[in-house]
């Protein structure tokens, strides 16, 4: 794509082309774009290139005059190249490569703010009222309609899938929730999980729910790549790269599920009870129970309209919160009796092995509790959990509290999510991550 190095934009400039793969009808095409920088560079390459669409479009026409329908242009990040360079300056070590700085400047919270809110001024995204219009003619236009929710899926990505799929089928639609693996069976109280499919054989159209990047979907990732559907993103994740065709991202909402409601509500979809239930469990697991800075009074408000449409708040804080394994408990003891605290309590860490999830008898699954138990401590402004995956995967979640941002940990290392809540992956054993990490965790505690 030679027509990149001719644009104006200098945004577009940076970036190079790694991939166009044709719909089978040929009426779209997608472009996988790779760039590199902060996510807030690559995004701001990205939405140079959706805005150039129309001239690229032409352009394409002139120079291709045989060719009947230039194909409309769905443009993708390409995760793979900048994912890459990053690991490979990780590999270095980070002394020559220092860590990514903010990509912009956040602004300081007044008073009352909520830290989990807060977008970087330099994105923007469209309005619901933008793109609401559009979202109604994939879904009119449509039948099959994969609701795809993340890998290793939380209340919140599972739930507003499973609820805008309840929304879908009440309308005479065919919703195929899916879920990449491994299957998330702590959730199996959600109401329809047990319609969740593993291959869905007819789609035409996927949204995706509380999705940041494309490298969320695991092995479900080449579905969303294929270009063959538009894709419709659905998210609260300011970190998000737009993948979609659709991008409906709010980065004031608490929860994706609060996203999944206002589109209901514009769309003007029914919300059966099993809808608003869960969307009630998305909202209430993504506040921490109410607990955490992002439970806004639009959040209450919104936990009250779900109630209104069926949801039992009982219920669901027993079944999120009070439902929980033996073997989760006694994972949850190992790991705290080998927590570590430094800088006067400030830094505050543990590690969960293969060897505590043998002893324990507990899976993968079990561990998300134990970051909740590390950030109780009352001095903490870094907590970090250390998954040892696989010998040669180490798997973080980073919490902050005051001034400290937990993406400043983890974007350095790939990763990404909120201000008060992140997570990265690490090709790395659990040892050389922990050094890594720690490093970087110590650096930003002594600068702030
Ligand atoms: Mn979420």
């Amino acid at each position: 794509m030679l027509m990149l190095t001719e644009m104006k934009d200098p945004r577009i400039r940076m970036a190079s082309v790694t991939e166009v793969r044709p719909s089978r009808d040929l009426r779209s095409a997608t472009v996988k774009v790779s760039a590199i920088g902060t996510d807030a560079e690559r995004e701001a390459v990205m939405a140079g290139l959706r805005h150039a669409e129309g001239f690229l479009r032409s352009t394409l026409g002139d120079r291709l005059e045989n060719l009947k329908n230039i194909p409309r242009l769905h443009f993708v990040l390409d995760d793979s190249i900048a994912y890459a360079v990053r690991v490979s300056a990780m590999l270095r070590g980070l002394d020559d490569a220092p860590p990514t700085p903010p990509a912009v400047a956040r602004p300081a919270h007044p008073s009352g703010d909520t830290g989990m809110t807060a977008a970087t001024t330099a994105v923007t995204w469209p309005a619901l009222s933008d793109v609401a219009g559009d979202i109604r003619r994939i879904i009119d236009s449509s039948h099959h309609i994969v609701c795809m929710a993340h890998k290793d899926a939380d209340a919140d990505s599972l739930g507003s899938a499973l609820a805008f799929a309840a929304a879908l089928r009440a309308i005479g639609k065919a919703p195929h929730p899916v879920v990449p693996d491994p299957v998330p069976f702590t959730l199996d109280y959600l109401p329809g999980f047990e319609t969740l499919e593993r291959e869905p054989e007819q789609i035409d159209a996927i949204f995706t729910f509380d999705c940041a990047t494309t490298g969320r979907f695991g092995e479900k990732r080449t579905l969303l790549e294929s270009g063959a559907h538009p894709v419709v993103n659905i998210d609260h994740h300011v970190s998000n790269t737009a993948y979609g065709s659709i991008n409906l991202i709010q980065a004031d909402a608490s929860a994706t599920g609060q996203v999944v409601f206002r589109l209901l509500r514009a769309l003007d979809l029914p919300i059966p009870p099993e809808a608003a239930t869960n969307l009630y469990a998305a909202l209430l697991t993504d506040t921490g129970g109410f607990r955490h800075e992002n439970t806004t009074e639009a959040a209450l408000r919104l936990g009250a309209d779900l109630v209104q449409l069926g949801a039992d708040p009982a219920w669901i804080a027993l079944k999120s919160y009070k439902s929980r394994a033996v073997s989760t408990l006694r994972l949850e003891a190992l790991a705290v009796a080998g927590m570590h605290s430094e800088l006067d309590g400030r830094l505050v860490w543990s590690a969960v092995t293969r060897g505590m999830l043998e002893e324990s008898g507990a899976a993968w699954q079990e561990t998300d509790g134990v970051i909740d138990v590390l950030q109780s401590v009352s001095t903490m402004t870094l907590a970090v959990l250390f998954k040892e995956l696989q010998p040669e995967l180490t798997k973080i979640s980073v919490r902050s509290r005051g001034d400290a941002d937990a993406t400043d940990l983890c974007t350095p290392f790939g990763g990404g999510g909120h201000r008060r809540a992140a997570g990265a992956e690490l090709h790395l054993p659990l040892a050389a991550a922990q050094e890594r990490v720690l490093q970087l965790a110590r650096e930003l505690l002594s600068a702030a």
